[in-house]
């Protein structure tokens, strides 16, 4: 029988309970030197701070283009379109999200082995890591539905049975972002807090959280008292950009009225230290394309000439 694993995060409650400090550091150096590594001091104090980080330019244009031919060819995909990691937007036949990413395709798969991007995950994390969800968020022109706010950690540690705040996301922009086509925005400095969210998790509430989510959001009352604190950023600019968050840090986004796209590809890496246990809602497991529990390996980083070579 599994030893339970103590509840540090309790959330999906009855009743409404204070928010409260994080229980886990932001970076986990764990004693070594932390600078060791791509991400220079004055990057990880941001990081630190805000609870995430924007570098700009990370993937050069040929590159970017090169995913965007795969997002292209994924919509005409059979396979991809009937897979059921595949979300369609609410009402409609437009892709909103394609999960389990890294599995389908070998270009993805490779990305996540980037010793750059690697280098920064064990920085943060303070150990080895494995992918626990990785996907593609869409948001078709015209069409595209916002998130509402949240902390993903949230919901990894009440429907996936993640016990610590030590993963980190990192988002690719595989289109420009700009203020017209509903970019990530987050509200630097909340992931200090856990928020506990009020409503117990249905059985498989992820077929509906995954068009719209309603349940494992922050009352309006504590979103509001953060950003009028902190202040809210929406981090705009050409496509190739990469924005690191940390698990905890609440973010959202609008719809998408304008006329373009926004792609943006996510990987999350997760610590080897804080494999999943089982879900602290009580409910059974998630699959395995929103909360891995397969290949939960160290993921070695590619040899350096095979650093992002896409042909
Ligand atoms: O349920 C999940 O795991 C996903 N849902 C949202 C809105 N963000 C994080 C994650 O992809
Ligand atoms: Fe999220």
């Amino acid at each position: 029988m599994e030893t339970r694993t103590e509840d540090l995060y309790p959330t999906r409650l009855e009743r409404p309970i204070p928010s409260f400090e994080r229980k886990d550091p932001v970076i986990h150096s764990l004693g070594r030197d932390r600078t060791d590594g791509p991400l220079s001091e004055s990057q990880l104090k941001q990081y630190e701070r805000d609870g995430f980080l924007v570098l700009g330019s990370f993937l050069d244009p040929a590159t970017v283009r090169k995913f965007r031919d795969d997002l292209r060819a994924y919509e005409e995909d059979e396979g991809i379109l009937r897979s059921e990691g595949t979300i369609t937007e609410p009402g409609k036949q437009e892709i909103r999200s394609i999960f389990g990413i890294h599995e389908l395709s070998e270009r993805f798969d490779r990305l996540t082995r980037d010793p750059e991007i690697l280098g920064m995950v064990h920085q943060l994390l303070g150990s080895d890591a494995y992918i626990h969800q990785s996907r593609i968020n869409f948001k078709p022109g015209f069409h595209g539905k916002g998130f509402d706010w949240h902390s993903d950690f949230e919901t990894w540690h009440a429907e996936d049975g993640m016990p610590r705040m030590r993963a980190v996301s990192f988002s690719i922009t595989l289109t420009d972002n700009t203020p017209f086509n509903g970019p990530l925005m987050l509200i630097p400095g909340s992931h200090r807090q856990f928020i506990p969210c009020v409503g117990r998790t249905p059985e498989d509430h992820y077929r509906h959280s995954l068009k719209k989510q309603e349940l494992g959001v922050p009352s309006e009352q504590d979103i509001a008292r953060l950003a009028n604190a902190h202040g809210i950023q929406a981090p705009t600019g050409p496509a190739g950009s990469l924005i690191l968050f940390e698990c905890n840090t609440l973010h959202a986004s609008n719809a998408n009225l304008s006329p373009w796209p926004r792609s943006n590809l996510f990987f999350v890496f997760n610590s080897v230290e804080n494999r999943l246990v089982q879900p602290f809602c009580g409910n059974k497991p998630r699959p395995d394309f929103l909360g891995n529990r397969t290949r939960t390996e160290a993921l070695r980083p590619l040899d350096a000439p095979e650093l992002r070579q896409t042909g």
